[in-house]
């Protein structure tokens, strides 16, 4: 009896993630809150991270691997591992800590700039929905200048400022975010391509809803 012939497997393979993006910042500032909206939709107390944890986000047909740093001091000598051949950086701080803005220039740009020659840094501002009740310690206008200096060569004629305020409480400016990372490394990343099938999923390897001492590295 013939065989019915192979149907053609539509799902592309998975490659290797060749995008990788380093999420840095000081504790408790929402680095993984950020994550977690922009990948479950969701925004709940997340735990402090140990180590880093990796989320692989698929882009077209492009994969993309976000390292969300822990930013507690006691991490401080293993993060800076997890810089290493990033591509971007998500330069993050709490718009109501002076001290987590304060620490992106003294501390974790120069050392990002030791490790890694990060074509793309974005400053993101996080906690945005307290600014109803909250008296804000850190301006825009601040972001935006750390913005500029952290990035001298890149061409604002074509490129809009890699500066975002966000809320991962509402999930204000979060997609605009991430996704202004992915195109600007895959502009147009989304659309199809040679009528491939166009994937957009994630796996997450770290699940900040439980103890976290056997999902992170
Ligand atoms: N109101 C408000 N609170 C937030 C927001 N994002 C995070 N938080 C709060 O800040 C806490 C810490 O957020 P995380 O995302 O765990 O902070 P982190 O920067 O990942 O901290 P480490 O993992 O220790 O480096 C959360 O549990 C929330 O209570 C936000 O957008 N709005
Ligand atoms: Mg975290």
């Amino acid at each position: 009896m013939s065989q019915p012939p192979l149907r053609k497997n539509k799902k592309r393979k998975r490659n290797a993630a060749v995008l990788k993006v380093v999420m840095i910042g000081d504790a408790s500032i929402g680095k993984t809150c950020l994550v977690v909206r922009y990948m479950e939709r969701e925004f709940y107390n997340s735990q402090s991270t140990i180590g880093a944890c990796f989320v692989l986000k698929t882009w077209g047909n492009h994969d993309i691997a976000i390292w969300d740093t822990a930013g507690e001091e006691k991490y401080a000598g293993m993060t800076t591992f997890y810089y290493r051949n990033a591509s971007a950086a998500i330069l993050a701080f709490d718009m109501f800590d002076r001290t987590s803005f304060y620490n992106l220039n003294q501390r974790y740009i120069p050392i990002l700039n030791d490790v890694a020659s990060a074509k793309l840094k974005v400053i993101v501002a996080t906690k945005s929905d307290l600014l109803d009740n909250h008296t804000r310690k850190v301006s825009k206008e601040e972001g935006i200048e750390l913005a500029k200096k952290s990035n001298p060569n890149l061409d604002f004629q074509k490129h809009a400022l890699p500066y975002f305020e966000t809320s991962a409480k509402t999930g204000y400016n979060v997609d605009q975010m991430f996704e202004y990372i992915f195109e600007f490394f895959y502009p147009g990343g989304l659309s199809p391509t040679t009528g491939e099938e166009t994937v957009n999923g994630n796996i997450r390897l770290c699940d900040t809803s439980k103890p976290l001492n056997t999902h992170c590295c």
